[in-house]
């Protein structure tokens, strides 16, 4: 048997895993002991990655609907469909009028984003879109606002750790492992969540109204300043506006913070406390659960100051800066805007640097509406956005008005089966990738050589392959010269001077690529319009935002709708992650099938009473959007009154229920975590 020493991309952590192949074929995955995120670990997913690989479901040709069935065609056939539609389109319309959609495989992925990235620019469209429209863009905005950079929190090394709304024992394993091991040497845990999660636990939980977080941040800040255990000699000598923060928190005593968001005025206190007087400590924020409320972008921002008035910035065990790997670029600019720009723009553009996606919030009424141009064509690589965008049943009018839709996947999806033409994608053990994104979003600059372990099977392609085999179809070659996996990742090596020898001879399990240095402060290197750390932010403050964050209700709550209350009196919360999935995929791995068969609504025990609900009951969740049909499993976990339903099931889609509007004003993200449901058992 031989050993490849790679990682795992079945989710966005990348554990490092060791793949061994007998005659050219995956036989056994086992995590790598050398990897310092996952040190040796697998989730249920990663252990099942062989059954994945080999799925018989993989789409295994390229094939074209005809008559409302597929019919298998060949790749130079396909490659010729769409170079056509697409030409047409762009004499037809404009370049504008063809949109790419990249999910979260994709934008976690360099290999799938930036050869889709470089195809949209080639081609002149700047609709490039992606789930950064409801995922981690807006927490990159928020530090960058604030700090002039993305700064990434350091748990490993903090005495004290919030997760706020994090739930790692479902979402990221590693840190968990990590977490449950600092707490043997006296970490200390608080977690902000409306569910007592497995961590919470073993550390103090605060159950909290979903979509108030912003309110007990300010709350806390009210404590740490107005018992003086702020840190002032770096506040003095780094920050702007704390003067002004300081006037704007007295509006949120304790008291009144408990009366928003349901966490006794007690605990608001000890925590703030706890957490100020730590030295050093970190927020570990969720993923998107702060971020899809209608007060997201405030919600991030809010932690930055927390993190930066009790001096945990740039220090061990605080929030630091993690360099960054600097990659061969694909990009190619489009000068013109995409959509959601005019509306978010500093979603798109900050202090002249833009981002390289649009808001995808805006595709379904773009598409429906022609305004402010049609958009007719759609190519979907690495997402599911039929299931995964808000208000699915919009999205699907959408993708059906489109002239023309195709999806590159492994599997035939839900928005694979509506498109016109379905392209094989390699899995990533069929080609060569690198693997950095992961390491650095975990606080770690280390970097990988994501290696081709098998062939690719069936008539499956590498994506980078079909948009240079498309490049080169539509008259743009030159600016698609690749043709082997090899010259694809030396273009991406060449800048950082680590070679495919190195790092598949040398270190085939990866290294570390810099050093985190903490010196950002003394440096001065604070690169926001002002040099220093901005607590209020001018920039915010030029565009018309609130300079300094401030409560703002979730657009259906008890408070904000006493109308809708009276129809819809539950809280709902959408997306609760199991290890066995990620998002929509691998429901047809039969043995991750066999631990969840199912798609679960959690709610608290006495809700279920209350309603005449037991365990395994089926009932129907509806919004004012619309409505699913899902089994309960009760719990004494969650706060009565909230309904936690998972996403990705086509089944029991959540999406059904969930809405395009309102929007966060600064990013455009929808609300996801906090909206007004009833339930009723059918
Ligand atoms: N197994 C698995 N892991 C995944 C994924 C997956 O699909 N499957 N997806 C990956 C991706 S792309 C992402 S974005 C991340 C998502 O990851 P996170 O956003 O970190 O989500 P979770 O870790 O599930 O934790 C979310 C927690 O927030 C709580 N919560 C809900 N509403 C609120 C609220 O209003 N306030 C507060 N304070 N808490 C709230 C929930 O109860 C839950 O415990 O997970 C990643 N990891
Ligand atoms: N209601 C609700 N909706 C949510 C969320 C929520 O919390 N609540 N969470 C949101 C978040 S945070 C995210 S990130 C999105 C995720 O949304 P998506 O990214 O749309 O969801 P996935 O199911 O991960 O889709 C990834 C697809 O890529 C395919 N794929 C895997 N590998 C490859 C490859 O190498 N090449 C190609 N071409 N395809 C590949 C998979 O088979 C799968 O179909 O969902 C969002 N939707
Ligand atoms: S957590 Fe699981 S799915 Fe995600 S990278 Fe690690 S092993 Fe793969
Ligand atoms: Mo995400």
């Amino acid at each position: 048997m031989k050993l490849i020493k790679t990682d795992c991309i079945l989710c966005v952590w990348g554990c490092g895993i060791n793949a061994y192949v007998e005659q050219g074929k995956l036989v056994k995955v086992e995590g790598m002991a050398e990897h310092p995120l996952n040190q040796g670990m697998l989730c249920p997913r990663g252990k099942a990655l062989v059954d994945y690989v080999y799925s018989p479901d993989r789409l295994k040709y390229p094939m074209k609907k005809e008559n409302g069935g597929w019919k298998r065609i060949s790749w130079d056939e396909a490659l010729d469909i769409i170079a056509t539609e697409l030409q047409q389109v762009k004499d037809k319309y404009d370049a504008k009028a063809l949109a790419i959609f990249c999910g979260s495989i994709g934008v976690e992925n360099y290999e799938l984003a930036a050869f889709a990235s470089r195809f949209g620019g080639v081609y002149g469209t700047p609709n490039f879109l992606s789930v950064e429209s409801n995922c981690y863009r807006s927490r990159i905005l928020a530090r960058q606002l604030t700090f002039g950079t993305y700064l990434i929190e350091e748990p490993e090394r903090a005495k004290c750790v919030i997760l706020w709304g994090h739930d790692p024992v479902h979402s990221k394993l590693p840190l968990a492992r990590q977490i449950y091991k600092a707490l043997d040497n006296g970490l200390k845990l608080i977690v902000i969540d409306p569910k007592r999660t497995p961590l919470a636990k073993r550390g103090t939980h605060i159950p909290i109204r979903p979509g108030t977080d912003c309110a007990l941040a300010l709350g806390m800040l009210n404590v740490i300043i107005s018992e003086d255990l702020y840190d002032k000699e770096f506040v003095d000598k780094y920050t702007i506006g704390f003067d002004k923060l300081k006037e704007h928190v007295e509006q949120y005593p304790p008291e009144k913070v408990e009366r928003i968001t349901w966490v006794p005025a007690a605990d608001i206190r000890r925590i703030a406390r706890i957490f100020a007087t730590a030295k050093s400590a970190s927020i570990v924020q969720g993923v998107c659960a702060l971020d899809q409320q209608i007060n997201g972008l405030q919600n991030n921002r809010v932690l930055s100051i927390l993190q930066t008035v009790t001096g945990n910035i740039d220090k061990p065990g605080g929030w630091v800066a993690v360099p960054f790997p600097r990659l061969g670029s694909l990009h190619i600019k489009v000068e013109e805007e995409p959509i959601g720009a005019a509306e978010h723009p500093l979603f798109y553009r900050l202090w002249g640097r833009t981002s390289p996606y649009g808001q995808a919030m805006y595709l379904a009424n773009t598409v429906l509406t022609e305004k402010p141009y049609p958009i007719k064509a759609l190519i979907v690589t690495g997402g599911n956005p039929a299931l995964t965008l808000p208000d699915s049943s919009k999205i699907k009018r959408a993708l059906e008005k489109l002239d023309f839709l195709v999806v590159i996947d492994l599997f035939m999806t839900e928005t694979a089966k509506m498109a016109d033409i379905v392209l094989p994608a390699c899995s990533f053990m069929e080609r060569s990738g690198v693997g950095y994104v992961y390491g650095v979003t975990s606080g770690m600059p280390y970097i990988l050589l994501r290696k081709k372990v098998i062939e690719p099977l069936w008539e499956c392609w590498p994506d980078w392959r079909f948009w240079c085999e498309l490049g080169r179809r539509m008259g743009y070659g030159a600016y698609f010269p690749w043709q082997t996996d090899e010259e694809v990742v030396e273009h991406w090596l060449k800048p950082t001077g680590l070679t495919i020898e190195q790092l598949s001879e040398q270190n085939p399990e990866g290294v570390f690529f810099a050093t985190k240095k903490y010196d950002m402060a003394q440096k001065g290197e604070f690169r926001t319009p002002s040099k220093k750390i901005e607590i209020y932010s001018l920039t915010l403050a030029e565009h018309g935002y609130d300079p300094l964050p401030a409560h703002i209700e979730p657009s259906q709550s008890p408070v904000s709708r006493p109308d809708l209350v009276k129809e819809y009196p539950l809280i709902l919360t959408t997306g609760s992650r199991t290890l066995e999935y990620t998002h929509t995929q691998m429901r047809n791995v039969p043995r991750l099938r066999k631990s969840a068969p199912e798609p679960m609504a959690e709610i608290h025990l006495d809700t279920a009473i209350k309603y005449g609900i037991t365990d395994g009951n089926t009932i129907a969740v509806e919004t004012r959007k619309g409505n699913i049909k899902i089994k309960v499993r009760t719990t004494e976990d969650l706060t009565p009154g909230i309904v936690s339903i998972p996403h990705g099931w086509a089944q029991a889609n959540a999406n059904l229920l969930t809405e395009l509007e309102p929007r966060d004003p600064v990013t455009g993200y929808t609300e996801l975590k906090a909206l007004l449901c009833r339930i009723r058992k059918v």
